[in-house]
């Protein structure tokens, strides 16, 4: 599809709508992102349009990549870290018409999925976040900052899902009982992580913070990980952030948007595949702490994007786009039913882990 891109976005990289093929590409519900293939090169770019109603402060996204490219080129030279290509004038994003763009390198023979389809996915794509975390695990993680403040904060989630409560119509109350209940009663989930916040040895790390398998390119031939991308919401964390948000998009067949309820299964194999791979890379790091939360964290993540999207349903469906009135009040039955799987399945779920973590 061509589109109509601004010509001064354009040129603020060098090239004209002339000399560019552009094709938008890429189902994030956030980030505009478009693939350029300039006629005369055979290297291609990733041009994306940053939505700044989500990060209000692009900066942070740009000072953040610039701090851990440093670092990672300094200490681990070989490491594939996706940074954004300057403007003609050296600046890190554009800024054109208010809107913010920025580019960067397409990484040729490769492949992103939206779906995996073999556990060996798993693995590959939960070793690639390990090993990001790992080889930061000595990097200053004051040094970057929140890009959204409080993106991963239960407890902020919470509150303003208890916000969102009190000023939504009877209507809508009414239309989602069942899910308010739910979120009312797994309230304890933050209860639980809230015991374990004072402890010394729960350290914030550098978390990708959205690690879903199509964040994660992999060898076009082999389906060997080769690097992490869509990194706007790295920053720091605690270690739950992305094994947690892979279990929530890994293990199940079917997405977040599936209104059938009954195909929302945990897969083990691909349970055990995830672990696998994200052990291989962060076991020796890894406290104890952080080892006693493996399970929880996929509990955690799961309640998080419940009651993210019971939240914005009860707002009236401001944060992520829909395509039918009730889809978020869906997604967050979906998300429901997954945790629940998830906690059915905890005994042999938590017999992996342990075979694992020794
Ligand atoms: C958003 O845009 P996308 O799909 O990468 C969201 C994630 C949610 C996800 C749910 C910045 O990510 O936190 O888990 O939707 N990102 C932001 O599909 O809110
Ligand atoms: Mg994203």
């Amino acid at each position: 599809m061509e589109l109509d891109l601004d010509s001064q976005v354009l040129s603020a990289y060098g090239y004209t709508k002339e000399n560019i093929q552009i094709t938008q590409i890429g189902t994030g519900l956030i980030n505009r992102t478009y693939l350029l293939s300039p006629l005369s090169e055979d290297k291609k770019y990733i041009l994306q349009n940053i939505n700044t109603s989500v990060f209000k402060n692009p900066q942070a996204i740009a000072n953040n990549l610039k701090a851990i490219a440093d670092y990672l080129s300094k200490n681990y030279k070989d490491y594939l870290f996706i940074k954004p290509i300057s403007t003609q004038s050296g600046e890190e994003m554009a800024l054109i018409q208010n809107e913010y763009w920025r580019m960067l390198p397409f990484v040729s023979d490769t492949v992103s999925l939206d779906v995996l389809s073999d556990p060996k996915q798993a693995y590959e794509a939960a070793k690639q976040f390990g090993k990001l975390s790992r080889l930061l695990n000595n990097f200053n993680t004051t040094s970057i900052k929140p890009t959204i403040p409080g993106f991963h904060d239960l407890g902020l989630r919470y509150e303003q899902f208890m916000l969102a409560l009190n000023q939504t119509s009877k209507q809508f109350k009414g239309l989602a009982k069942l899910e308010i209940e739910s979120a009312l009663h797994h309230r304890y989930i933050l209860d639980y992580y809230n015991s374990y916040t004072h402890r010394s040895d729960f350290p914030d790390r550098v978390m990708h913070h959205d690690t879903k398998i199509s964040n994660v390119l992999l060898d076009a031939e082999t389906y060997i990980g080769v690097c992490v991308i869509d990194l706007d919401t790295i920053m720091p964390g605690k270690f739950i952030s992305d094994l947690g948000d892979m279990m929530r998009t890994y293990l199940c067949a079917y997405s977040e948007n599936e209104t059938d309820l009954s195909r929302i299964k945990i897969r083990l194999p691909y349970f055990e595949a995830m672990v696998k791979g994200y052990l291989s890379e962060m076991k020796s790091i890894l406290t104890e702490t952080e080892k006693e939360l493996i399970l929880f964290s996929g509990k955690y993540i799961i309640y998080m994007q419940a009651l993210r999207f019971l939240t914005d349903y009860l707002n009236g469906n401001v944060y992520y786009p829909i395509s039918y009135p009730t889809q978020n009040l869906d997604r967050t039955k979906n998300q429901f039913k997954l945790l629940s799987e998830l906690s059915l399945n905890q005994k042999d779920l938590q017999d992996v882990i342990e075979e694992h973590l020794v």
